[in-house]
Protein backbone atom coordinates (compact mmCIF):
# COMPACT_ATOMS: atom_id res chain seq x y z
CA UNK A 1 0.00 0.00 0.00
CA UNK A 2 3.01 2.53 0.75
CA UNK A 3 4.64 1.72 -2.26
CA UNK A 4 1.46 2.21 -4.39
CA UNK A 5 0.89 5.53 -2.79
CA UNK A 6 4.68 6.38 -3.12
CA UNK A 7 4.65 5.82 -6.76
CA UNK A 8 1.03 7.53 -7.49
CA UNK A 9 2.80 10.42 -5.75
CA UNK A 10 5.92 10.89 -7.98
CA UNK A 11 3.88 10.24 -10.93
CA UNK A 12 1.62 13.18 -9.95
CA UNK A 13 4.73 15.35 -9.33
CA UNK A 14 6.15 14.07 -12.88
CA UNK A 15 3.55 14.71 -14.77
CA UNK A 16 3.10 18.10 -13.46
CA UNK A 17 6.09 19.18 -14.82
CA UNK A 18 6.18 17.16 -17.57
CA UNK A 19 3.02 19.41 -18.79
CA UNK A 20 5.13 22.23 -18.15
CA UNK A 21 6.86 22.65 -21.15
CA UNK A 22 7.07 26.19 -21.45
CA UNK A 23 8.96 28.29 -19.01
CA UNK A 24 7.70 30.51 -16.33
CA UNK A 25 9.01 33.14 -13.64
CA UNK A 26 7.40 33.84 -10.54
CA UNK A 27 8.64 36.94 -8.53
CA UNK A 28 7.70 36.17 -5.33
CA UNK A 29 7.66 39.18 -2.56
CA UNK A 30 8.38 38.62 1.54
CA UNK A 31 8.43 41.81 3.42
CA UNK A 32 10.67 40.17 6.15
CA UNK A 33 14.86 39.25 6.23
CA UNK A 34 16.15 35.57 5.53
CA UNK A 35 15.45 33.36 8.79
CA UNK A 36 12.13 34.96 8.94
CA UNK A 37 9.05 32.93 9.38
CA UNK A 38 8.04 34.23 5.93
CA UNK A 39 11.16 33.42 4.07
CA UNK A 40 10.93 30.27 5.45
CA UNK A 41 7.79 29.09 2.96
CA UNK A 42 9.29 31.23 0.34
CA UNK A 43 12.58 29.06 0.05
CA UNK A 44 10.62 25.96 0.43
CA UNK A 45 7.56 26.73 -1.97
CA UNK A 46 10.86 27.61 -4.32
CA UNK A 47 13.08 24.24 -4.06
CA UNK A 48 9.55 22.48 -4.23
CA UNK A 49 8.57 23.83 -7.28
CA UNK A 50 11.76 24.38 -8.63
CA UNK A 51 12.37 20.38 -8.45
CA UNK A 52 9.06 19.36 -9.29
CA UNK A 53 8.68 21.24 -12.86
CA UNK A 54 12.42 19.85 -13.66
CA UNK A 55 13.63 23.87 -13.48
CA UNK A 56 10.66 25.18 -15.88
CA UNK A 57 9.36 27.07 -12.88
CA UNK A 58 11.69 29.44 -11.80
CA UNK A 59 10.92 31.19 -8.28
CA UNK A 60 12.63 34.71 -7.92
CA UNK A 61 12.56 35.21 -4.27
CA UNK A 62 12.25 39.30 -3.05
CA UNK A 63 12.82 40.29 0.26
CA UNK A 64 13.64 42.61 3.01
CA UNK A 65 11.40 45.47 1.57
CA UNK A 66 13.51 45.22 -1.70
CA UNK A 67 10.05 45.63 -3.54
CA UNK A 68 7.86 47.53 -0.70
CA UNK A 69 5.98 46.94 2.53
CA UNK A 70 3.61 44.15 2.81
CA UNK A 71 0.81 46.35 1.89
CA UNK A 72 2.74 47.70 -1.57
CA UNK A 73 3.70 44.02 -2.11
CA UNK A 74 -0.10 43.38 -2.21
CA UNK A 75 -1.20 46.18 -4.43
CA UNK A 76 1.58 44.83 -6.73
CA UNK A 77 0.07 41.31 -6.24
CA UNK A 78 -3.03 42.65 -7.87
CA UNK A 79 -1.59 44.48 -10.32
CA UNK A 80 0.23 41.22 -11.49
CA UNK A 81 3.62 43.21 -11.78
CA UNK A 82 4.16 40.64 -8.57
CA UNK A 83 2.69 37.02 -8.91
CA UNK A 84 3.13 35.87 -5.41
CA UNK A 85 3.59 36.37 -1.74
CA UNK A 86 3.62 34.84 1.69
CA UNK A 87 2.18 38.36 3.55
CA UNK A 88 1.12 38.59 7.19
CA UNK A 89 -2.44 38.36 7.85
CA UNK A 90 -2.79 41.95 9.61
CA UNK A 91 -1.74 44.35 6.32
CA UNK A 92 -4.47 42.11 4.60
CA UNK A 93 -6.92 44.14 6.69
CA UNK A 94 -7.47 47.01 4.04
CA UNK A 95 -7.95 44.71 0.69
CA UNK A 96 -11.05 42.87 2.69
CA UNK A 97 -12.48 43.25 5.82
CA UNK A 98 -13.56 39.64 6.47
CA UNK A 99 -9.89 38.89 7.07
CA UNK A 100 -10.29 40.82 10.74
CA UNK A 101 -12.06 37.80 11.61
CA UNK A 102 -9.00 36.02 11.35
CA UNK A 103 -6.90 38.29 13.36
CA UNK A 104 -10.13 38.65 16.60
CA UNK A 105 -8.52 38.94 19.66
CA UNK A 106 -8.09 35.72 21.91
CA UNK A 107 -9.72 33.36 18.94
CA UNK A 108 -7.43 30.50 18.79
CA UNK A 109 -6.93 28.89 22.06
CA UNK A 110 -3.92 26.86 20.55
CA UNK A 111 -2.11 25.71 17.11
CA UNK A 112 -4.19 22.93 16.47
CA UNK A 113 -7.62 24.50 16.79
CA UNK A 114 -6.29 27.31 14.42
CA UNK A 115 -4.84 24.51 12.01
CA UNK A 116 -8.79 23.06 12.15
CA UNK A 117 -10.24 26.16 11.82
CA UNK A 118 -8.10 27.60 8.94
CA UNK A 119 -7.74 24.60 6.77
CA UNK A 120 -11.14 23.71 7.39
CA UNK A 121 -14.13 24.92 5.35
CA UNK A 122 -14.30 28.24 7.30
CA UNK A 123 -10.31 28.88 5.99
CA UNK A 124 -11.82 28.44 2.38
CA UNK A 125 -13.86 30.72 2.61
CA UNK A 126 -11.70 33.14 3.86
CA UNK A 127 -9.55 32.62 0.87
CA UNK A 128 -12.54 32.62 -1.86
CA UNK A 129 -13.24 35.70 0.00
CA UNK A 130 -9.79 37.73 -1.38
CA UNK A 131 -10.95 37.67 -4.75
CA UNK A 132 -13.10 40.39 -4.33
CA UNK A 133 -9.65 42.05 -3.69
CA UNK A 134 -7.63 40.40 -6.76
CA UNK A 135 -6.00 37.64 -4.76
CA UNK A 136 -6.01 34.09 -4.90
CA UNK A 137 -5.95 32.62 -1.54
CA UNK A 138 -3.52 29.39 -1.51
CA UNK A 139 -3.29 28.63 2.11
CA UNK A 140 -2.10 29.75 5.19
CA UNK A 141 1.50 29.68 7.05
CA UNK A 142 2.23 31.43 10.26
CA UNK A 143 3.84 34.41 12.30
CA UNK A 144 2.37 32.62 15.06
CA UNK A 145 0.93 33.52 18.42
CA UNK A 146 1.81 37.55 19.24
CA UNK A 147 3.63 38.81 21.86
CA UNK A 148 3.54 42.54 24.09
CA UNK A 149 7.60 43.91 24.48
CA UNK A 150 8.23 47.23 25.67
CA UNK A 151 10.75 49.19 27.33
CA UNK A 152 8.82 50.93 29.88
CA UNK A 153 7.55 48.64 32.44
CA UNK A 154 6.66 44.69 33.16
CA UNK A 155 3.15 44.39 31.97
CA UNK A 156 1.38 41.92 33.67
CA UNK A 157 -2.65 42.77 32.96
CA UNK A 158 -4.30 45.63 30.85
CA UNK A 159 -3.85 48.56 33.36
CA UNK A 160 -0.49 48.46 33.05
CA UNK A 161 -0.53 49.27 29.33
CA UNK A 162 -2.19 52.65 29.68
CA UNK A 163 -0.59 54.96 27.84
CA UNK A 164 1.95 52.78 26.40
CA UNK A 165 3.34 53.58 22.53
CA UNK A 166 3.10 50.22 21.10
CA UNK A 167 3.86 49.85 17.48
CA UNK A 168 0.71 48.05 15.44
CA UNK A 169 0.66 46.72 11.82
CA UNK A 170 -1.65 48.52 9.05
CA UNK A 171 -4.70 47.48 10.69
CA UNK A 172 -7.73 49.15 11.97
CA UNK A 173 -8.51 45.99 13.80
CA UNK A 174 -4.89 45.55 15.50
CA UNK A 175 -5.41 49.66 16.19
CA UNK A 176 -8.89 48.89 17.83
CA UNK A 177 -7.53 46.20 20.14
CA UNK A 178 -4.82 48.21 21.49
CA UNK A 179 -7.07 51.33 21.46
CA UNK A 180 -9.46 49.59 23.96
CA UNK A 181 -6.28 48.01 26.27
CA UNK A 182 -5.42 51.86 26.72
CA UNK A 183 -2.11 51.83 24.75
CA UNK A 184 -1.11 54.89 22.25
CA UNK A 185 -1.26 52.35 18.98
CA UNK A 186 0.90 53.47 16.41
CA UNK A 187 0.93 51.77 12.61
CA UNK A 188 4.09 51.18 11.34
CA UNK A 189 5.24 49.41 8.44
CA UNK A 190 7.88 46.59 8.74
CA UNK A 191 10.73 47.07 10.10
CA UNK A 192 10.57 48.79 12.96
CA UNK A 193 14.18 48.14 15.25
CA UNK A 194 15.36 52.19 14.19
CA UNK A 195 12.09 53.50 15.59
CA UNK A 196 12.41 50.94 18.89
CA UNK A 197 16.05 51.81 19.29
CA UNK A 198 15.40 55.84 19.18
CA UNK A 199 12.23 55.41 21.08
CA UNK A 200 9.94 56.53 18.82
CA UNK A 201 7.94 54.02 20.40
CA UNK A 202 7.68 52.32 23.14
CA UNK A 203 6.85 48.42 22.56
CA UNK A 204 5.35 46.34 19.75
CA UNK A 205 3.68 42.74 19.32
CA UNK A 206 5.44 39.69 17.68
CA UNK A 207 5.86 36.09 17.75
CA UNK A 208 8.87 34.88 19.10
CA UNK A 209 10.67 34.31 16.48
CA UNK A 210 10.38 38.26 15.63
CA UNK A 211 12.14 38.84 19.13
CA UNK A 212 15.17 36.43 18.09
CA UNK A 213 15.64 36.78 14.26
CA UNK A 214 15.35 41.20 14.32
CA UNK A 215 17.44 40.89 17.62
CA UNK A 216 14.80 42.80 19.56
CA UNK A 217 16.61 42.06 23.07
CA UNK A 218 19.08 44.71 22.13
CA UNK A 219 16.18 47.32 22.40
CA UNK A 220 13.28 46.21 24.26
CA UNK A 221 13.68 44.96 27.60
CA UNK A 222 10.39 43.49 28.91
CA UNK A 223 8.26 41.28 27.28
CA UNK A 224 4.50 39.19 28.15
CA UNK A 225 3.11 36.07 26.81
CA UNK A 226 0.10 37.57 25.42
CA UNK A 227 -0.73 35.30 22.57
CA UNK A 228 -3.21 37.95 22.36
CA UNK A 229 -3.83 37.27 18.20
CA UNK A 230 -2.64 34.33 16.20
CA UNK A 231 -1.08 35.84 13.47
CA UNK A 232 -1.11 33.61 10.13
CA UNK A 233 -0.05 34.77 6.90
CA UNK A 234 -1.97 34.24 3.89
CA UNK A 235 -0.41 32.77 0.69
CA UNK A 236 -1.26 34.64 -1.86
CA UNK A 237 -1.38 34.70 -5.85
CA UNK A 238 -2.00 37.84 -8.04
CA UNK A 239 -6.06 36.36 -9.48
CA UNK A 240 -5.56 37.72 -13.09
CA UNK A 241 -2.18 35.84 -13.36
CA UNK A 242 -3.59 32.57 -12.00
CA UNK A 243 -6.47 32.74 -14.42
CA UNK A 244 -3.60 32.84 -17.40
CA UNK A 245 -2.32 29.40 -15.63
CA UNK A 246 -3.80 25.87 -16.94
CA UNK A 247 -5.19 23.44 -14.32
CA UNK A 248 -1.78 21.40 -14.17
CA UNK A 249 0.47 24.19 -13.03
CA UNK A 250 -2.36 25.60 -10.88
CA UNK A 251 -3.01 21.99 -9.07
CA UNK A 252 0.96 21.82 -8.95
CA UNK A 253 1.53 25.22 -7.30
CA UNK A 254 -1.45 25.29 -4.84
CA UNK A 255 -0.19 21.76 -3.84
CA UNK A 256 3.36 22.97 -3.49
CA UNK A 257 2.56 26.22 -1.32
CA UNK A 258 0.51 23.68 0.73
CA UNK A 259 3.37 21.64 1.39
CA UNK A 260 5.54 24.82 2.28
CA UNK A 261 3.47 25.87 4.51
CA UNK A 262 2.91 22.45 6.38
CA UNK A 263 6.53 22.32 6.70
CA UNK A 264 6.87 26.06 7.64
CA UNK A 265 4.25 26.04 10.79
CA UNK A 266 5.69 22.99 11.89
CA UNK A 267 9.12 24.30 12.11
CA UNK A 268 8.14 27.07 13.56
CA UNK A 269 6.68 25.72 16.36
CA UNK A 270 9.13 23.05 17.16
CA UNK A 271 11.84 25.91 18.18
CA UNK A 272 9.57 27.97 20.02
CA UNK A 273 10.56 26.65 23.53
CA UNK A 274 14.42 27.36 23.10
CA UNK A 275 13.76 30.69 21.50
CA UNK A 276 12.14 31.91 24.89
CA UNK A 277 14.74 30.47 26.28
CA UNK A 278 17.50 32.25 24.52
CA UNK A 279 15.71 35.74 24.68
CA UNK A 280 15.78 35.36 28.87
CA UNK A 281 19.44 34.55 28.20
CA UNK A 282 20.00 37.56 25.83
CA UNK A 283 18.45 39.93 28.45
CA UNK A 284 14.27 39.61 27.98
CA UNK A 285 12.40 39.90 31.50
CA UNK A 286 9.32 37.77 30.86
CA UNK A 287 6.14 37.73 32.45
CA UNK A 288 5.02 34.29 31.43
CA UNK A 289 1.66 34.19 33.33
CA UNK A 290 -0.21 37.63 32.98
CA UNK A 291 -3.91 37.75 33.69
CA UNK A 292 -5.36 36.73 30.10
CA UNK A 293 -8.75 36.61 31.84
CA UNK A 294 -8.47 40.68 32.36
CA UNK A 295 -6.84 41.17 28.82
CA UNK A 296 -10.16 38.76 27.26
CA UNK A 297 -12.09 40.57 29.07
CA UNK A 298 -11.24 44.21 27.70
CA UNK A 299 -11.74 43.39 24.73
CA UNK A 300 -14.96 40.73 24.73
CA UNK A 301 -17.08 43.60 23.34
CA UNK A 302 -14.33 43.95 20.34
CA UNK A 303 -17.34 41.26 17.99
CA UNK A 304 -19.70 44.87 18.07
CA UNK A 305 -17.24 47.21 16.67
CA UNK A 306 -17.76 48.81 13.74
CA UNK A 307 -15.33 47.09 12.02
CA UNK A 308 -17.50 44.05 11.85
CA UNK A 309 -20.63 45.92 11.09
CA UNK A 310 -20.54 45.02 7.08
CA UNK A 311 -23.27 41.94 6.87
CA UNK A 312 -20.84 39.38 5.24
CA UNK A 313 -18.00 40.23 7.95
CA UNK A 314 -19.84 39.91 10.61
CA UNK A 315 -21.43 36.52 9.50
CA UNK A 316 -18.03 34.91 8.81
CA UNK A 317 -17.33 36.35 12.29
CA UNK A 318 -20.11 34.80 14.29
CA UNK A 319 -19.39 31.61 12.50
CA UNK A 320 -15.75 31.72 13.29
CA UNK A 321 -16.50 32.21 16.86
CA UNK A 322 -19.08 30.00 16.97
CA UNK A 323 -16.87 27.02 15.92
CA UNK A 324 -13.81 28.11 18.72
CA UNK A 325 -15.28 29.77 21.71
O1 LIG B 1 6.80 39.24 10.46
O2 LIG B 1 4.58 43.72 10.69
C1 LIG B 1 4.55 42.80 11.52
O3 LIG B 1 4.43 42.99 12.73
C2 LIG B 1 4.69 41.42 11.02
O4 LIG B 1 4.44 40.50 12.01
C3 LIG B 1 6.05 41.37 10.37
O5 LIG B 1 5.82 40.94 9.07
C4 LIG B 1 7.03 40.47 10.97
Amino acid sequence: MKKIFLFLTVLSVCCAAASLSFALTIKLGVVTKPGSAQNIVADKFKEIVEVGSNGNIDVKIYHSKSIGTETEILQQIQLNTVQMGIITGGPFDTFDPVVRVINYPFLFKDHAQADAILDGPIGNEILKSLETAGFKGLCFSENGFRNLTNNKRPVKNPDDIKGLKIRVMASALHRAIWQTLGANPTPMPWPIYTELEQGVIDGQENPLWVMEVYKFYEVQKYMTLTHHVYSPHIDVASLAWWKTLDKVTQNFLQESMRKAALFQRKDNRSKNSKRLTLLKEKGFLVEENPDIDAFRMSVVNMKDNTLYQKPRVKKMLMKILAATQ
